[in-house]
């Protein structure tokens, strides 16, 4: 097999023949679906005449090819694995195929699979190559009219883009649906659905007056289940309308939800395919994340319907210019729908813990990569959430009002087309007048940029001297990144009087907050009239995807975590006062020395628990403790043990300390009304369900028994699942067996709740959790088809640090060979799978040895290009 070979940016050139209309018919058979492709071609006018028509096609049985309806000869084409090469066509002409595919077969669940026996497909990035012979590439947009032709039993619903224009009986007991989408697209965005599906119906009435038919399609049993994914369609809408000015265009919308999706959600122009993870909500099997993730997602997708179909992709480099965009949009709107310092706290600690992680491997990129093996590798946190962090940072830098011009001109410029990121910036300078050609590097620069801050107060002259000095890391991609435009947001705050004080910057007065502009690798920045010694806030609202060093005291962090008039930034307080804690009771674990808890923080706590907290949910996201995975994000080598043992601690000290500050908080935040997904409850129970851990570190009897009188009362998924877990991940066998056992066992019908039943009995610290593993994966229940379980039960695992890091490396074997294993059914969950393992370098020498000999084995088996990728830049 010849090695796959990588695609460069700077090798783009447009296509040589545009498509503009493309007529579809399938005739489903799950063995031998049938497809008819009537393509309209033109050849550019820059392109030569003579110029081969190439058209991408793979596991295609090609049964008949033509042209202006004349059958090909044998030696007018040329076919490979790729694709389809035809030497001579004329300037314009119609091309005809038919091939046959088989959706049982694929497993892989990119271009048309079963899933369920319903019949959807998955297109972006490449799929559509699996379905029909064509241009597979977002610059070629065509209009599209497609029949669907099914068995009018098992498939009486029949859905493609658009609208529906006719449907009929044929023989045989068959029927048929024909679909069109005005709207030219890239075949990316084409979908096709068709099955025994039931639907959910509502009516949304646009801006400008037209009615829209909202839809949600799923299985006869999940009918009752759509209401929170409905409600937030609408809401995204309405939102999309009045920050942005857009509005939907087409007569309807409809969500399907699958079982087997290989990731959230798919944005296909009218007709949405969603992962039922991520569209179906009921009080009883949902968590309040997954409402949150629900309604995050739905908008997500519904802002697509501009950011990305209607104004496209030139090529999958610039796919940050749809995903950092939406990405930026969708978190906007739930902030501006809950909490918005409690949104931004969520994104960040997700941030900063799993992006950061990237960014220091070596799968690194840029937000806009230069190359790629296998374009379904960089569906990620650094195009995704770095891309969105950029898009905040050049909101922050132009100003709201300039940004939404932007953005207005952005869509009106580009409808209708498939353009690049340069684009999309050109129209914020315009709008704004910035010169923001620096601003570009965050695109082309991978690695985490880092602040090194200190700042003086000079007593005599009252100014405050603050200095920032920048540097970004190396990555492979780029031996010496230069320096960034970096946004600052930060105050002062009086350390006597507690106060914002007012910043005078140059001789200006910029209020109690500013945003300062780094650029340079060092610079200095000299407040005046600084009334008192201040205590610098920096960075607030995470103004920048950085790591920001300030030598900050406890004393400071406990002031900040109290008096920091930035919600966002009291938290950061909690964060940093905890890390200091914790970074001496590791070093404390390393050396083996007793490890004694630091008053301070215990101190800081009780004011914490003794404050009257205005947001509740911020207040809970204060008082939790960093993650295991974040904390080693701060290690130069992690050390598994060390940190699972010094937040143990920690977590036990404070549970022991402010044991009847804990019951009190849980009892305070019970209730009994209704579940209802509002900010309100879903802060209460946050809050409540965070004492409830401290009080089940400390595992004494009063606090097992208001867990397991919470886990038997049932009322809410978020409280029985918060319940069970702390039960589980207790070391009380004698109550964590019976509480799964009654758990599996009531839930046994519904996979989405299995899928939690599996992860949270494999993230528990216990040493037996290889083993469930292994015996889980014989259960019933799981599939390795089936992306979802394959995430709760080995992606979990994967992050269950001190047991998927055993010493023996028996955690590292398991993953491997479920690596290998998962690669020959669905290549693109195989390298997502097998992240962990390149994170080698970040380990200590026995497990760095363990986890590259795994890799070593992955790598000697015959492998997909997305494995392949992955596997080759970590050993490489
Ligand atoms: N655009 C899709 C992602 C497709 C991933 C393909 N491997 C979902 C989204 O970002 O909205
Ligand atoms: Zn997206």
């Amino acid at each position: 097999m010849s090695q796959p070979q990588p695609v460069y940016l700077s090798d783009y050139q447009p296509p040589a023949y545009r498509v503009t209309h493309t007529a579809l018919t399938f005739d489903l058979d799950p063995a031998r679906t049938c497809v008819e492709a009537r393509l309209t071609v033109e050849r550019h006018p820059d392109a030569e005449a003579g110029t081969p028509l190439y058209l991408h096609g793979e596991q295609l049985t090609l049964e008949a090819v033509s042209i202006d309806g004349e059958p090909l000869a044998d030696d007018a084409y040329r076919q490979n694995d790729k694709g389809l090469t035809i030497d001579a066509v004329p300037a314009a002409f119609t091309l005809e195929t038919r091939v046959r595919i088989a959706p049982e077969a694929n497993t892989a669940l990119e271009g048309l699979y079963q899933s369920n026996g319903m019949y959807c497909t998955q297109c972006e990035a490449e799929g559509f190559r699996r379905i029909t012979f064509y241009p597979d590439r977002p610059d070629v947009m065509a209009v599209f009219r497609v029949t669907v032709i099914g068995d009018a039993r098992r498939e009486p619903v029949l859905l493609a883009n658009g609208n529906p224009v006719e449907r009929g009986e044929l023989d045989g007991g068959r029927h048929f649906v024909t679909w069109e989408d005005p709207h030219p697209k890239p075949a990316y965005l084409f979908a096709l659905v068709a099955g025994d599906l039931a639907c959910v119906e509502d009516r949304f009435t646009t801006m400008s007056g037209r009615d829209v038919t909202l839809q949600i399609w799923v299985e006869e049993e999940n009918l009752g289940k759509t209401d929170h994914a409905m409600a937030s369609l609408k809401r995204a809408m309405r939102w999309d309308e009045e920050r942005y000015g857009r509005e939907y265009d087409l007569d309807r919308f409809m969500i399907v939800a699958v079982n087997d999706f290989n990731m959230g959600a798919m944005e296909n122009k009218g007709l949405n395919i969603f992962n039922a993870a991520a569209v179906l909500t009921h009080p009883d099997t949902a968590t309040d994340g997954a409402f949150q993730q629900v309604e995050g997602i739905v908008a997500h997708e519904y802002f697509h319907n501009w950011s990305g179909n209607r104004v496209t992709c030139r090529d999958w480099f610039q796919l940050s210019l749809k995903e950092g965009f939406t990405v930026f949009r969708d978190q906007s709107f739930t902030a501006d729908s809950n909490s918005s310092a409690l949104k931004r706290i969520q994104d960040v600690a997700f941030f900063r813990t799993a992006q950061f992680a990237e960014d220091a491997g070596p799968t690194a990129h840029p937000v806009r990569p230069e190359s790629y093996i296998e374009i379904t590798n960089f569906y990620t946190l650094t195009v995704y959430e770095k891309g969105a962090e950029v898009v905040r940072m050049l909101k922050n830098l132009v100003g709201w009002d300039a940004f939404r011009r932007g953005s207005d001109l952005y869509f009106e410029r580009f409808d209708g087309q498939a353009v690049t990121i340069e684009d999309f910036v050109g129209c914020m300078a315009e709008t704004s007048g910035q010169d923001l050609s620096q601003f570009m590097r965050w695109y082309q620069q991978a690695g985490t940029p880092e602040i090194d801050a200190h700042g003086e107060y000079d007593y005599v002259n009252a100014e405050y001297r603050l200095t920032l000095r920048q540097r970004t890391p190396a990555t492979a991609g780029q031996q010496a990144p230069e320096p960034l435009h970096i946004p600052v947001r930060m105050g002062l705050i009086g350390t006597k009087s507690g106060h914002d004080l007012t910043l005078t910057l140059d001789g200006e007065k910029r209020g109690c907050d500013t945003v300062l502009h780094l650029r340079e690798p060092e610079q200095t920045f000299v407040f005046t009239d600084v009334a008192e010694a201040p205590t610098p806030s920096l960075l607030r609202h995470f103004s920048a995807p950085v790591k920001l060093h300030f030598p900050y005291s406890r004393e400071d962090l406990a002031f900040l975590l109290t008096q920091d008039s930035d919600g966002f930034n009291r938290w950061e307080a909690s964060q940093r006062l905890a890390m200091l804690a914790l970074n001496d009771l590791i070093a404390a674990h390393r050396n083996g020395v007793e490890k004694v808890m630091d008053s301070r923080v215990v101190d800081a706590y009780r004011t914490l628990l003794d404050a009257p907290a205005a947001d509740k949910a911020v207040l809970a996201e204060m008082l939790r403790l960093p993650s295991e995975a974040y904390i080693a994000e701060h290690q130069p080598l992690v050390d598994v043990d060390a940190i699972h043992a010094a937040r143990e601690f920690v977590r036990q000290s404070l549970g022991f300390a402010l044991r009847d500050a804990f019951e009190t908080l849980y009892r305070a935040n019970q209730s009994d009304e209704p579940y209802a997904p509002t900010p309100e409850q879903i802060g209460r129970r946050s809050l409540k369900n965070v004492a409830l851990g401290y009080l089940m570190a400390v595992e004494d009897e009063a606090g097992i028994a208001l867990c397991q009188a919470q886990f038997d009362a049932g009322h809410n998924m978020t409280d029985v699942r918060q319940a069970l877990t702390l039960l589980v991940h207790s070391g009380r066998d004698d109550l964590s067996a019976p509480a799964l056992k009654a758990f599996g066992d009531k839930w046994a019908h519904d996979p989405l709740v299995m899928d939690q039943w599996f992860s949270l009995q494999v993230s528990r610290p216990q040493a037996e959790v290889l083993d469930r593993v292994k015996y889980l994966m014989a259960h019933p229940a799981f599939s390795l088809r089936n992306p979802n379980k394959v995430r709760a039960l080995l992606g979990t695992f994967a992050q269950n640090r001190v047991n998927f890091h055993r010493l023996d490396g028996a955690g590292y074997t398991l993953l491997a060979d479920a690596v290998i294993e998962l690669d020959r059914l669905n290549p693109e969950m195989a390298a997502g799978l097998m992240t962990p393992l390149t994170r080698w370098r970040r380990f200590d020498d026995t497990r760095q040895s363990l986890m590259r000999a795994e890799l070593e084995r992955i790598k000697d088996r015959p492998l997909s290009a997305n494995v392949f990728e992955m596997v080759s830049k970590a050993l490489g």
